[in-house]
């Protein structure tokens, strides 16, 4: 029995030192369940009792050192595979980047912000309306008479007699007037659609009208606020006048020009040598409108204004032609980022 004790501690010790056996193996081997050393104690019966203690004693020893050994031989081959995985999966931290595309928000949508922003400052609110309106909305309650170039067929996209895409987004001002009542102050930011094609129009496009009716407002105040509007949008120098004209809903109305951020007024190609550019059109709501809308225009005036985000993005930018605005193409989109 001491000598197969003996015997098993050498082949322990030269299966380790020449690595013969994987370490999983060698552990099944010599202390798995049925492994030598269970073996050796099961065959203490065989000695004479009075020897079985201390050979008992004697096994566990080895046992215990080679177990030792083991586990040591185990923790040295964990740690040179992990070595081996770092030094394999190295990071060269000098090789130059792949560069991440982004996207970007497209031009309309940035200057439809920079506009919203600008009114959000003054209180006013967003109120949306419906793309499909009805004639009702669209011409009848804005005071457009029937004769009225903008009710032709050859302007405006009808579905049904009385069901039409809305050429503005004033629809949604009356039905926000109805709704809500007065005093208010709201903007109508959407798509309108009318039935023109070229390099300044498109037959959607996209608008801005804002809406504010109070007990005492005025034509001065209209100009403060598109004041406000002009020189956050263009730059902070940027002056605002106003030109007579006519709206069926507005009275009176007006054409609002800002100076030409191109020459700061002096002229030039931008702007045609006048030193100004039309941006969009306002005046005081119109009597009839107020009244259709429940409003009595003895005790409450407003304002109001309409403004085409795609004519305010090629004015800021000097974008020459509108269709560069729809096509999407990649290389005039990224100039906005
Ligand atoms: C414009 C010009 C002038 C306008 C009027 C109204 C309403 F609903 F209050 F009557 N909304 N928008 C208006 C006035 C629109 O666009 C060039």
């Amino acid at each position: 029995m001491k000598e197969k004790l003996k015997q098993i501690r050498e082949n322990f010790q030269k299966a380790l030192r020449e690595g013969a056996e994987q370490l999983s193996q060698l552990r099944v081997k010599y202390f798995g369940k049925n492994g030598v050393f269970t073996e050796l104690m099961k065959n203490l019966k065989n000695l004479p009792p009075e020897e079985r203690p201390a050979f008992g004693k004697e096994v566990n020893q080895v046992k215990a050192e080679l177990e030792g050994a083991l586990s040591e031989a185990e923790q040295a081959e964990l740690r040179r595979k992990r070595e081996q995985e770092l030094s394999e999966d190295r990071l060269d931290v000098t090789l130059p980047g792949v560069g991440r595309k982004t996207g970007s928000l497209h031009p309309l949508t940035l200057v439809k912000n920079q506009v919203l922003d600008a009114f959000l400052g003054l209180g006013f609110e967003i109120y949306d309306g419906p793309e499909v309106e009805y004639d009702y909305y669209s011409f009848e309650a804005l005071n457009i008479p029937k004769d009225h170039p903008a009710r032709d067929m050859q302007d405006t996209f009808y579905i049904t007699d009385n069901v039409l895409l809305r050429p503005h987004t004033s629809p949604a001002q009356i039905r926000a007037m109805q709704k809500k009542g007065v005093p208010i102050r709201i903007l109508c930011p959407g798509k309108v659609f009318r039935a023109d094609d070229d390099a300044t129009h498109s037959p959607m496009f996209h608008q801005i009208e804002g809406l504010a009716v109070e007990k005492d407002i005025s034509l001065a105040d209209l100009k403060g606020v598109l004041e406000v509007f002009a020189t956050t949008v263009f730059d902070k120098s940027t002056k605002v006048r106003f030109r007579p004209s006519f709206f069926p809903f507005t009275e009176p109305s007006v054409e609002v020009d800002v100076s030409c951020s191109m020459c700061h007024g002096k002229g030039c190609r931008l702007c045609k040598g006048t030193g100004w550019i039309e941006i969009l059109g306002a005046g005081m709501v119109h009597r009839n409108v107020l009244k259709n809308c429940g409003v009595d225009p003895d005790a409450y005036r407003g304002f109001a204004f309409g403004l085409g985000i795609e004519r305010v993005t090629m004015i800021k930018y000097g974008i020459p032609d509108m269709r560069l605005l729809f096509e999407n193409d990649v290389r005039f989109l990224k100039q906005f980022i």
